[in-house]
């Protein structure tokens, strides 16, 4: 028998029978519906922080900070599966395994995984409640940092149950620590979690469920955000003809009040967040966030792309974070916000390597000793360590950010760190074009900082981890999107990159605030306007294109930056064709094409 902790709140008998299901499986000590409140996230809060699990932040309102399992810090992606029926629609990039061997053994481990502990259960909406992008998810699990995060980064509660009604779609999510407690044992103030080997983020594309076990971190555990919002809405986006993306939304409004709607795809590490919430240097012009990690897109009645943040909330990289980098994420996480894994201060602030200013004394490291910075050898933040807070806290969040129809889009861009070979901008020159730019998206990594070979990492369209099927097919997906409208409807698609280096390994582009330098060229090429050149790789600005007023940067550089490297792009075939033969016959002809054509034009 399920033992209640409060009302069922829904006359929704499938949602019912299926947490009574899993209730049985799980064996919780009761089960409890979450409404969403101010006062449920403050009673669990203040719950997590009395038995340990939490401090709260005296210099830091209404703020909390946690620390992790050493184990637990991040996204697994070697535990990190699609379990689709066949093995060729998880395709190369996937972990597949067949959904009939993985969830017997998952049911064995969820089988009383949530003795000694509550099962909440969250209806959670991706995108503002009733937009007809929405989607809504139901996520069972026995953790309440997870709830509380939930609360911050999706719409929970009551007002979903509302629009799900007595028999609405929902995507069910479970989720356990996979750390029963026996009868009279309790955390003791450490966090939960399972074992690396027990660990599973498991998707069933076909079922549309999503089923994570052994992690209570980030993107293993709040299941709105990777897990739904990217792949399995990638599987539904495919089949429904729209696009569910790894990409920042901004708003950008030029000094005459006109405004452009961009979205950009980059992998990790690449700043994503910081250009979502950019402080132009240049007079006059403003950049509001919408998003800054996932837009899905479909198309108006108008024959364009209209895009919402399914997302309530920022769960950003605090390490590198500060006042200069990005003082609209700093301003964010003033208040209302969930730390994980940052440094404590002696007088209850936060501190991380990065934020801009020294250690102000001993600290707390994010494994709970004492760190002093006359002696540390350790960071005192772990380097993934996250600030979840809401979107509404932003200053720079766009009125429109909630818009249930979206925000008509104008550009997408692309890129990632590469200090060699690809210039500061180009632009595509149909949408095939760009197709292929987003299909080879990659970023430089270097041997040491990763347990990869040092070289250009591909990350096509940044959704590697993301995908919740054959990146052959999510590319022939994306050709098709452009079949759907025309070329003056579609967005207009860029390539840039922040990141290149001089031959004697300088940077070559200050970056941040700057980029607005682009992205104003960007917007007049959206307009039609905005001085380019035709060049092999594309439409590229005239050296005189881009606004350079008050810009520390030389006339050599500037040169060098929009400069085509036809040597850089030679080598750079290799390196896509062998990225391509993973694709086997998924992979479109058109790209082939593109391809071709490219080396064609290249060796003229
Ligand atoms: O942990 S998350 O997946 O939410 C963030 C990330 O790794 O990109
Ligand atoms: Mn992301």
């Amino acid at each position: 028998m399920v033992k209640y902790l409060n009302e069922i709140p829904t006359k929704h008998a499938k949602l019912v029978a299926w947490v009574e299901e899993w209730a049985a499986i799980c064996k919780p000590e009761g089960v409890y519906w979450c409404d969403g409140s101010a006062a449920e996230y403050d009673r669990l809060a203040d719950e997590m922080v009395a038995s340990g699990l939490a401090t709260r932040l005296d210099k830091k309102p209404h703020s909390v900070l946690f620390r992790s399992d050493v184990s637990d810090v991040a996204r697994v992606e070697s535990r990190t599966y699609i379990a689709s029926e066949k093995q060729e629609d998880a395709g190369p990039t996937n972990n597949w395994i067949d959904p009939k061997e993985l969830k017997p053994i998952m049911l064995d481990l969820y089988n009383g995984c949530m003795k000694g502990r509550i099962m909440y259960v969250i209806p959670f909406s991706m995108g503002p409640v009733g937009s007809n992008i929405a989607k809504i998810g139901v996520e069972l699990t026995d953790s309440a940092y997870v709830v509380i995060n939930m609360h911050t980064m999706t719409r929970v509660g009551t007002k979903v149950l509302e629009v799900l009604g007595n028999d609405g779609e929902f995507v069910p999510c479970v989720h356990s620590v996979g750390k029963p407690l026996a009868e009279g044992e309790s955390d003791n103030g450490y966090w939960p979690c399972a074992p690396i080997e027990k660990k599973y983020i498991a998707h069933f594309p076909e079922t549309r469920e999503i089923w994570s076990f052994g992690s209570g971190y980030g993107g293993n555990a709040l299941l709105g955000k990777k897990c739904l919002a990217l792949r399995i809405a990638s599987a539904i986006a495919r089949d429904e003809g729209w696009l569910a993306e790894h990409m920042l939304i901004l708003k950008l409004t030029n000094p005459k009040g006109e405004v452009k709607y961009v979205t950009g795809a980059f992998p990790s590490a690449c700043g994503k967040t910081n250009l979502a919430m950019l402080i132009p240097t240049i007079p006059g012009w403003k950049v509001e966030t919408i998003g800054d990690d996932i837009a899905w897109m479909k198309f108006g009645k108008d024959g364009r792309l209209y895009a919402i943040n399914p997302e309530a909330g920022f769960f950003g990289v605090a390490p590198g974070t500060s006042m200069d980098s990005n003082k609209n994420a700093m301003m964010s996480a003033s208040k209302d916000t969930i730390f994980t894994n940052v440094a404590l201060t002696e007088d209850g602030d936060v501190w991380w390597e990065g934020i801009g200013y020294d250690a102000p004394g001993k600290l707390i490291d994010w494994k709970g000793n004492e760190w002093d910075p006359a002696t540390a050898t350790e960071k005192a933040a772990h380097p993934n360590a996250r600030f979840t807070a809401k979107a509404e806290n932003c200053p720079a969040i766009a009125p429109e950010w909630q818009d249930p129809a979206g925000v008509p889009i104008d550009a997408f861009l692309f890129g990632g760190r590469r200090p060699s070979t690809i210039p500061l901008v180009h632009q595509a020159m149909s949408w095939e074009h760009g197709v292929f730019m987003g299909s080879i998206v990659g970023s430089e990594v270097t041997a040491a900082t990763l347990d990869v070979k040092a070289g250009v990492r591909r990350d096509p369209f940044a959704m590697l981890p993301f995908c919740g099927y054959h990146m052959g097919d999510y590319f022939a997906h994306w050709l098709n999107i452009g079949k759907q409208s025309t070329a003056d409807k579609l967005p207009k698609v860029f390539y840039v990159n922040w990141f290149r280096k001089s031959a004697d390994g300088k940077w070559l582009w200050p970056g941040f605030g700057d980029n607005s330098r682009v992205l104003k060229w960007i917007f007049e090429r959206c307009n039609g306007e905005g001085k380019a050149v035709e060049t092999p790789i594309g439409y590229m600005p005239t050296v005189d294109a881009i606004d350079c007023e008050g810009l520390d940067v030389s006339a050599e550089d500037m040169a060098e930056l929009l400069s085509l490297d036809k040597e850089g792009w030679k080598n750079e075939f290799a390196s896509i064709k062998e990225h391509y033969a993973k694709f086997g016959d998924k992979l479109p002809a058109e790209l082939v094409e593109q391809l071709n054509a490219l080396e064609v034009r290249l060796n003229k």
